[in-house]
């Protein structure tokens, strides 16, 4: 966070000095310039409803607050605006819960594979216990998440090589998954060749062939054109994520409370209408990718869950979780998993 003269000033003298550089229609630096990031470009509907949250925020607080965006990465990758968020030099960032569990190893329960039916069980989910009881592990290092977690989607693998069918068709394959120990636990039981990324390397990993394959919802295809370096769509629905937003607690602190209530207040609003675009984008794009060259199968979901407990995945995650992080989540689903 960074404080301006002009908020200087004004404490310093209440205001009486600052007063006369207040005339007619100035535009004046703000008091609070905050800097916030993400791994989506501009295109993405996280961007476009934060852009409209940090409007409604600037407008709300008269002009204190300004907010400023670094998209697609550009601060670095995920691991790395992690630390950057910890040191107190970036002050909001969107980061999926499973990238989170390298700092707070609990945050990834969401992840665990074919855990979720659909979206009405997860953001019952993620807006009752279970995402309660994360924010609660989050807080605990240093950190906040915002109530209201955004939407990254249900996960769908794309390939270069052809189709997903069945678990046989992921043994040995090159397969691209975001740096999390969750993921790679996960493709390990599946036998599967991951490589941990962050997304920022993920389009030259496909083009140059390093990984044959990654696995993200169709929103991040559609707006990353990953079709121009991968060809089959495999909806395999094995997990849901999303992105919490991020704050360091030290630097939220210092700011005042109405405006910790004015950003909460229209993020956590631009959530839920967030949520609203990437589960419409999700479910209709199939259509724009097919057109881009992208071939889609529907594999049956059933022989991958099996695959996964019979390695003995669900219950070595049941054991790092823990009991209760464990009966919370199946309480959310509301079945025994594995
Ligand atoms: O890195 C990914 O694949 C992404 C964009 O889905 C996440 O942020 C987890």
């Amino acid at each position: 966070m960074k404080l301006t003269r002009r908020s200087l000033m004004a404490s310093a003298s209440a205001g009486l000095l600052a007063a006369p550089f207040l005339g007619a229609g100035k535009a004046l630096a703000a008091d609070y310039t905050l800097k916030l990031a993400n791994n989506q470009p501009l295109t993405h509907p996280s961007n476009i409803r934060t852009a409209e949250a940090i409007a409604k925020i600037k407008e709300e607080t008269g002009g204190k607050v300004e907010i400023q965006v670094f998209p697609q990465s550009q601060l670095g990758g995920d691991t790395d605006v992690l630390s950057q968020l910890r040191g107190g030099g970036v002050d909001f960032f969107f980061l999926s819960p499973l990238i989170l569990s390298t700092l707070v190893p609990n945050a990834s329960i969401n992840g665990i594979g074919f855990a979720f039916s659909g979206y009405d069980q997860v953001w019952a989910a993620m807006d009752g216990e279970l995402g309660k009881f994360v924010r609660g592990e989050i807080e605990k290092t240093g950190l906040l998440a915002m109530e209201k977690i955004w939407d990254n989607g249900f996960r769908q693998t794309s390939t270069s090589t052809g189709p997903i069918e069945t678990p046989a068709d992921l043994v040995n394959f090159k397969i691209r998954v975001p740096v999390s120990p969750l993921w790679t636990s996960m493709y390990t039981a599946f036998e599967a060749a991951p490589t941990s990324l962050n997304f920022a390397e993920v389009y030259t990993a496909l083009q140059t062939g390093v990984v044959s394959g990654q696995e993200n919802p169709l929103a991040i295809l559609s707006v990353y054109k990953l079709w121009e370096v991968q060809k089959n769509v495999s909806m395999t629905n094995h997990m849901w994520d999303g992105f919490w937003l991020l704050s360091n607690r030290r630097s939220w602190g210092g700011l005042p409370e109405d405006i910790q209530e004015s950003i909460t207040k229209h993020f956590n609003a631009s959530a839920i209408d967030q949520r609203k675009d990437v589960q419409a984008l999700n479910e209709g794009l199939r259509g724009e990718l097919e057109k881009n060259g992208m071939v889609f199968n529907e594999p049956d979901p059933k022989p991958f869950q099996d695959k996964l407990a019979e390695k003995g995945f669900y219950a070595e995650w049941k054991g790092k979780y823990g009991d209760e992080a464990w009966s919370i989540l199946e309480g959310a689903v509301g079945h025994t998993l594995g």
